[in-house]
């Protein structure tokens, strides 16, 4: 007996339908729930196929908006949460997250995750090939400050820490929903403290999926700078809770990227090096003068021009480093580690990511290995 929910924000209705119908008739799912960040059109149409949807499975399907839980901006984590507490209220064994805007989503997805769930695994994670210059969140911020903060533990090592796909079990939602560091992450922060408040207190499956995840495509990693500063706070305060114990953590071998994911660009590079120049205020100048001066001085050079070869794997260390101990959650800092992020993106896009899909694998994996060797 399995619940499948969907948040949804701004998603193409023909896709989130689809999603909605895919999981409703999966003979292990005995509900669906969609849950909206606001009313308006999209909310409307999806509350009117699920009706459609519902008498034709003889499934539940519920299209509902999210509650304000978290103390953040109100985004995905408010979602999330409204979607545990209300899987509680019902007699559901098994919760399971996905993004509504996959556009490959099918029932192997929920079977893969139903196995290892069978198999006594209370939390499943799918992941899957990406792109070299996809995942930059992950890859830069993310696995770096697990490293960083909890080095021995097993945290780092989880693939894709981000991941919206997850099977959480109705024990685990219980200690979620109860959980104070869960429920106040009510933006893109979530899925950061969802994946550390599950490491640690029991087995973890992670599911691999070979054909990836196709879901709807950024323009310039512009779009992208909420979601950086609330996944790096995020990050970070998890650096500063104590490590998790170590857990089982089955990972399901990958397979190579298929030539579609390989070859794909993940983001448009001219649009992005704009972002390096662009509105530097005197109190974000103020803050990047806090870095050690060989750091420092290339940072404040993008005041005149792009500048970003220092940010390679050591630099960036440095980087990281400085950040853990003088970032504040004011504008300017937040302005500054997106522009940092976008600085390391493209002198990662521009070195290691031309040597190819495997070998840029590689360097990010090692990367990311050394960090938490140096610890
Ligand atoms: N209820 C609700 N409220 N849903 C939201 C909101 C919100 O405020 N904002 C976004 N969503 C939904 C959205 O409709 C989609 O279904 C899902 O959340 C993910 O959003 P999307 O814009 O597709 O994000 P993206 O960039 O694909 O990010 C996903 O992968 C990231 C990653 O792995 O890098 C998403 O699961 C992120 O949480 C994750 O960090
Ligand atoms: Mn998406």
């Amino acid at each position: 007996m399995s619940l499948v929910v969907f948040p949804f924000k701004s998603e193409d209705a023909d896709v989130a339908t689809a999603n909605l119908e895919t999981a409703a008739h999966h003979p292990r799912v005995t509900g669906v729930l969609a849950v909206g960040a606001e009313p308006g059109r999209l909310f409307e149409l999806l509350a009117g196929e699920s009706s459609r949807i519902s008498t034709s499975t003889k499934v539940p399907v519920e299209v509902i908006l999210q509650d304000r839980i978290g103390d953040r901006r109100s985004g995905k984590g408010d979602g999330m949460n409204t979607a545990m507490r209300r899987f509680l209220t019902g007699d559901n064994e098994r919760l399971h997250f996905y993004d509504a805007d996959i556009t490959n989503f099918d029932a192997s997805w929920i079977e893969g995750a139903e196995k290892a769930a069978d198999d006594g695994f209370p939390v499943v994670r799918h992941y899957f090939p990406r792109a070299s210059t996809d995942a930059m969140i992950t890859w830069m911020l993310t696995r770096p400050l697990f490293a960083i903060g909890h080095s021995r533990s097993q945290l780092w090592q989880i693939p894709q820490p981000l991941g919206g796909e997850v099977l959480l079990s109705r024990g685990v939602v219980e200690k979620l929903v109860d959980d104070d560091f869960v429920t106040s992450r009510s933006d893109w922060g979530i899925d950061t403290v969802i994946t550390y408040a599950t490491a640690g207190t029991g087995p973890m499956y992670e599911h691999f999926v070979p054909g990836g995840k196709q879901h709807a495509l950024y323009g310039s990693l512009e779009e992208l700078r909420a979601m950086v500063y609330e996944c790096f706070e995020a990050a970070l305060a998890v650096g500063e809770m104590p490590p998790p114990s170590p857990f089982e953590h089955e990972v399901e071998p990958e397979a190579p990227a298929t030539p579609a994911i390989a070859h794909k660009v993940g983001y448009d590079v001219e649009s992005t090096i704009r972002l390096l120049t662009e509105g530097w205020t005197a109190t974000e100048a103020e803050a990047a003068r806090t870095f050690p001066r060989h750091i420092a001085g290339p940072i404040l050079a993008n005041q005149r021009e792009p500048t970003f070869a220092f940010l390679d794997g050591e630099g960036w260390y440095e980087t990281l480093v400085h950040l853990i101990d003088a970032y504040r959650p004011e504008p300017a800092w937040r302005s500054l580690v997106f522009r940092l992020w976008v600085a390391r993106v493209l002198a990662y896009t521009t070195t290691d990511a031309l040597a190819g899909h495997s070998r840029a694998m590689e360097v990010l994996e090692q990367t990311v290995v050394d960090y938490a060797s140096r610890r």
